[in-house]
């Protein structure tokens, strides 16, 4: 039944069947994260990346309403070049499939078919979260909720601080989500490996992380893990110089009226204009470590998978 609306890539299907490690990765990034080329030559480069560290790539996305788990190069032009791709979280997925149209996965909806899948780790910049404001707006990013709910291990550099970080790791905690420094013990900002806000959950290695995310699931918690990777200390931003940035968007999202499912985008279009485009580097350079991290994970993981089957 599911096959009717799902397309898996021959190689990815194979790998998954083999209990070979498979990394997924997001199109909302491509689509509204960053600008053309540098959105499709970045995502081309976190496949490699994937690859020279042992596991295969899995790029999500849905084109003409299929539910893609592997795009072609012709498909992650499309993701990059439509001026008007919709931005497709999991309330979205019904319509987007009827329809027939194509839609950018955000992290929520991303998990959401790479769980259809059974991918287990996916690679991305930074997760949405609780809003500034969102005691009045309601304004909860739906990766938090699916994040309770969908058995799939996120690696990002935390989450960027047009967000309250703050109410984010509250919100986490609720949902039962353990958030896990990778060699940090603070929660990353994004741009910078600071925020100010201590992690409960660190480990040094990766086959730490592994071992909790792996009992996790067989105890049945269900819902997935937040991997939080910093940005490469050579890379990162100055703390300040953000704040002040990201207090300027924010400004200018509340004059304009952005709201809902524009917010997130708006903000990131506006702080690559404020820095002339040098965030846009951290921000590159963030998700090629992620990359690298995450197919660490996966083979971590799936090493554990055929042990326990023994
Ligand atoms: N944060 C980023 N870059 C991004 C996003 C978030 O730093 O590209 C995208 C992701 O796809 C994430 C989505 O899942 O925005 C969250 O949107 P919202 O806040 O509307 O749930
Ligand atoms: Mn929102």
């Amino acid at each position: 039944m599911l096959e009717k609306y799902l397309d898996i890539k021959p190689e990815i299907k194979q790998s998954l069947a083999e209990n070979k490690p498979v990394v997924a990765l997001e199109s909302t990034i491509i689509a509204h994260g960053m600008p053309y080329p540098q959105n499709v030559e970045t995502a081309k480069r976190c496949e490699q990346i994937i690859r020279e560290n042992g596991a295969i790539p899995a790029t999500i996305g849905i084109i003409n309403g299929i539910l893609k788990v592997g795009l072609s190069a012709e498909e992650l032009e499309i993701m990059g070049k439509s001026p008007n791709m919709m931005k497709v979280s999991r309330r979205d997925i019904p319509l987007v499939v009827a329809q027939k149209i194509h839609g950018a996965t955000t992290v929520a909806s991303t998990m959401i078919i790479a769980n259809m899948a059974g991918i287990k780790v996916f690679v991305t910049g930074g997760i949405g979260g609780v809003h500034r404001g969102a005691a009045s707006t309601f304004d909860i990013s739906a990766d938090l909720t699916e994040l309770a709910n969908t058995n799939v291990a996120v690696v990002c550099a935390g989450a960027k601080s047009i967000l309250d970080l703050g109410l984010t790791l509250e919100y986490l905690e609720t949902q039962g989500v353990p958030i896990i420094g990778y060699q940090t013990d603070e929660l990353p900002a994004f741009y910078t490996r600071k925020s100010g806000l201590k992690l409960v959950q660190w480990c040094e290695n990766i086959e730490d992380i592994a071992s909790i995310i792996n009992i996790k699931w067989h105890l049945n918690l269900k819902g997935g893990v937040v991997v939080a990777n910093p940005v490469p200390e050579e890379f990162a931003m100055d703390f300040d110089y953000m704040t002040n940035c990201i207090d300027n968007a924010l400004k200018k999202a509340e004059q304009l009226g952005i709201k809902g499912k524009e917010t997130t985008p708006f903000l990131l279009a506006e702080i690559k204009k404020i820095t002339q485009g040098k965030s846009l580097d951290t921000n590159i350079q963030l998700v090629f470590n992620n990359a690298k991290v995450g197919a660490m994970l996966a083979k971590s993981l799936s090493k554990f998978d055929t042990d326990l089957s023994k």
